[in-house]
């Protein structure tokens, strides 16, 4: 008799139909398991994934692979979408969202923390030293200090300058912007087959304070299921939010969709309840437990980055509109 489990894993594997719309894909399936390999969203996911990679590739975890990789996005200032150089709320506070999830689904997370330049870092600690999943606003910054790591002025004067620029015509009011985000979701598959995720971000900017995105929520901004892939969002949080996206994308994975298929269906899910798409962007991307990686966007300009054993690639999304 087959037992639950692997009737999971062999829906995973394709079930009944093997190949269905993976051919499709240029990292389609070929019957081999491809590993290690590391998937991240937008352009600054190649410098982030060659620090992953090289976790990966002296034999490391996906997990160790993942927190490293987006901690080098967290610290580039010049990034102005992630971590320290982000852009800040309507208020002028830089509020940073991470959360972390590893191969037995245990997982970490902090919302709207401040001044402190790796919230993975910090998202991996309540992961590993607190009874909880997330941590937010103040407790979370005190949890982080306690926890030893340091506080840090996380506005930089460009971010600052433009968040004044803004103020003078957009009469307090945070706005949905198709150009105004761009986290970094980043998914590993390590030499031993496990499989993490890791996603970080300052979110929209100009939000008001408080607000937390997918970013941090675990099976909106990530999700990792072991037996079946793993999934990370990028783009308006809130479309996210609404249909648990990561985890409907792992969801449809298990059911059969290749990477990319299972991003497509996402990001159809969103549009359905839509009446206009204008400044609505969500992307997904995606790996399966054999390596396979996709993407798939809402509008064109969506980007994300592959590192294999060959290359490390920056791959336009396919896109709906
Ligand atoms: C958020 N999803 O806070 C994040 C922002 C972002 O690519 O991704 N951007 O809603």
């Amino acid at each position: 008799m087959i037992s639950r489990k692997n009737f999971l894993k062999i829906s995973a594997l394709g079930g009944l139909f093997p190949f269905q719309d993976w051919a499709s894909s240029s990292h389609s399936f070929s019957g081999k398991i491809k590993k290690p390999i590391v998937i991240s969203t937008w352009r600054h996911g190649v410098k982030a994934n060659n620090a992953a990679w090289k976790v990966l590739n002296e034999g490391g975890s996906a997990l160790d692979a993942v927190e490293t990789g987006v901690r080098v996005t967290e610290a580039d200032s010049e990034v102005r979408t992630v971590g320290y150089g982000g852009r800040p709320d309507r208020d002028g506070f830089v509020t940073l969202d991470a959360c972390i999830m590893d191969e037995q689904q245990e997982c970490g997370s902090v919302g709207a923390i401040q001044h402190i330049m790796h919230p993975i870092s910090v998202a991996r600690k309540v992961k590993e030293n607190s009874p909880h999943v997330m941590l937010v606003g103040q407790g979370a910054v005190d949890f982080a200090l306690d926890q030893g790591f340091k506080k840090k002025d996380l506005l930089t004067e460009k971010s600052r300058k433009e968040w004044e620029q803004w103020k003078k015509n957009a009469n307090y009011e945070p706005k949905v912007n198709i150009e105004n985000h761009d986290t970094i979701g980043m998914l590993a598959l390590d030499s031993e087959g496990n499989l993490s995720g890791a996603c970080t971000t300052s979110g929209m900017a100009w939000k008001m304070h408080g607000r937390i995105g997918d970013s941090p929520l675990i099976g909106s901004g990530l999700y990792v299921d072991n037996e079946v892939g793993a999934a990370s969002g990028t783009g308006v949080g809130e479309e996210i939010i609404r249909v648990c996206g990561s985890h409907l994308v792992v969801e449809n994975m298990r059911r059969g969709d290749s990477p990319e298929q299972a991003c497509k269906n996402a990001v159809e899910r969103i549009v359905a309840n839509k009446d206009t798409l204008e400044n609505t962007q969500v992307g997904f991307i995606a790996i399966s437990k054999q390596g396979q990686v996709g993407g798939y966007s809402i509008q064109q300009g969506f980007n994300y980055a592959v590192h294999d054993d060959t290359d490390n690639q920056l791959i336009d999304s396919k896109y709906l509109v």
